[in-house]
């Protein structure tokens, strides 16, 4: 039998690269969708040691003329559409490249898969940041959206369009409503990988002081790799549908922040309140983390904690790592990453 060709968009992000390393073991060929930049930025694909083992095509997905002519090259049997600009912070500072991008973007892959001869079996990115400001404690399938960031507006864009689509043309098109999830290849400019990387740079002595935003929001954390799997049983599936995957429990930033204190046997604690809190060194009162308002948003989301019912019932798909596993994960691969700095 042939190989079933896969094309990831977004592969050189932190689950493109955990995506391309589970379908090359089930035997796919994988193309990867790349925007062009001076430097290379596959250093997860090579961290993984597959980057000579996957195609990669220079394309961004705001040029529809280039995915037609992609679409035309490969037989491609499923897309798995992982591009975006997925900082929510910075999609208040660029709104509309955020859009173009996460919103259009997707729109531009729904319309040549309509036109496309074969069937094509789509995967949409979407998110957790859609139920924003919700008022409920658990967040499924059934809860209204209230997207608080241009990131969110634009995902829930792409999100109603996956459905229009689904129904308007019978496209086998699915939406993964994946929570927060991590891991060592997380970018440095999320809250977990920040703190990791930088506790672990003080704790090498490289780095004085870590400089964050709101501690208290709350967030369902879980492991990229295990959701890997969730996305490829939900492409799978006979009748496409959306699903929620998450782990069920939520912490928050300041309890991430005290899950890796412990890990490095730290003897720390939090003076001070609002923007003046910090967490100082018992021994020497020096400070190790403290706020700036530069980090906070204008609309928060305060609260995250996800309910993967319908997943494990339907796709037999349930979370593998805990949260201190996790933390623990992501702390020991940052000390070693420190370690190894020039
Ligand atoms: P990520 O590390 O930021 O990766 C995003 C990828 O999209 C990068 O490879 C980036 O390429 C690429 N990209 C951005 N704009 C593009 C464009 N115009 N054309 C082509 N490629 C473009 O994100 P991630 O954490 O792996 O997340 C993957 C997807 O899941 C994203 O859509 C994200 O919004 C969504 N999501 C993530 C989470 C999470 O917790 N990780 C949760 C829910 C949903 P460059 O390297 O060139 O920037
Ligand atoms: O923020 C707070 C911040 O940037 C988490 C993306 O993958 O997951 C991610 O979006 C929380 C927020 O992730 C800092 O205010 C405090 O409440 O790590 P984050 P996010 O915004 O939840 C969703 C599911 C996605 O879809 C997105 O693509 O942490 N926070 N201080 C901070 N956050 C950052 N980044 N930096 C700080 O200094």
């Amino acid at each position: 039998m042939p190989k079933k060709i896969a094309l990831i968009t977004g592969i050189s992000g932190q689950d493109g690269a955990y995506l391309a390393k589970f379908l090359l073991k089930k035997n796919y060929k994988v193309i990867g969708v790349e925007r062009r930049s001076a430097r290379s930025n596959n250093w997860r694909l090579e961290r993984l040691n597959i980057a000579n083992k996957v195609t990669i095509e220079d394309i961004d997905i705001k040029e529809i003329n280039n995915l037609i002519r992609l679409f035309n090259k490969y037989k491609i049997d499923e897309v798995y559409n992982l591009a975006a600009q997925s900082f929510v912070h910075s999609s208040f500072q660029n709104p509309i490249e955020t859009s173009q991008v996460n919103a259009i973007g997707v729109l531009n892959i729904l319309e040549i898969i309509r036109n496309h001869k074969s069937k094509i079996k789509f995967y949409q990115a979407s998110t957790s940041e859609m139920f924003g400001k919700h008022g409920k404690k658990k967040q499924d399938e059934k809860t209204i959206f209230h997207p608080r960031s241009p990131y969110a507006t634009s995902k829930t864009f792409a999100h109603y369009s996956v459905q229009n689509y689904r129904e308007s043309y019978n496209l086998h098109a699915v939406n993964g409503i994946l929570f927060n999830h991590e891991s060592p290849l997380r970018g440095e400019e999320f809250i977990t990988r920040k703190i990791t990387l930088g506790l672990a740079k003080i704790y090498l002595g490289k780095q004085k002081i870590l400089k964050i935003g709101n501690i208290y929001s709350k967030r369902d954390w879980g492991y990229a790799e295990d959701y890997i799997e969730a996305m490829w049983k939900m492409i799978q599936s006979k009748k496409p549908k959306d699903y929620v995957i998450a782990t069920g429990k939520n912490h928050s930033v300041k309890q991430f922040i005290n899950e890796c204190v412990k890990i490095l046997k730290l003897n720390t604690k939090w003076i001070g309140k609002g923007l003046n809190e910090k967490l100082i060194n018992i021994k020497n009162n020096r400070t190790l983390i403290s706020i700036d308002k530069k980090y906070f948003r204008p609309a928060e989301v305060d609260n995250l904690k996800g309910n993967y019912n319908k997943a494990k019932r339907e796709l037999k798909w349930k979370p593998k790592t805990s949260f201190k596993n996790l933390v623990k994960m992501m702390i020991e691969s940052d000390l070693e990453n420190v370690k190894n700095l020039k």
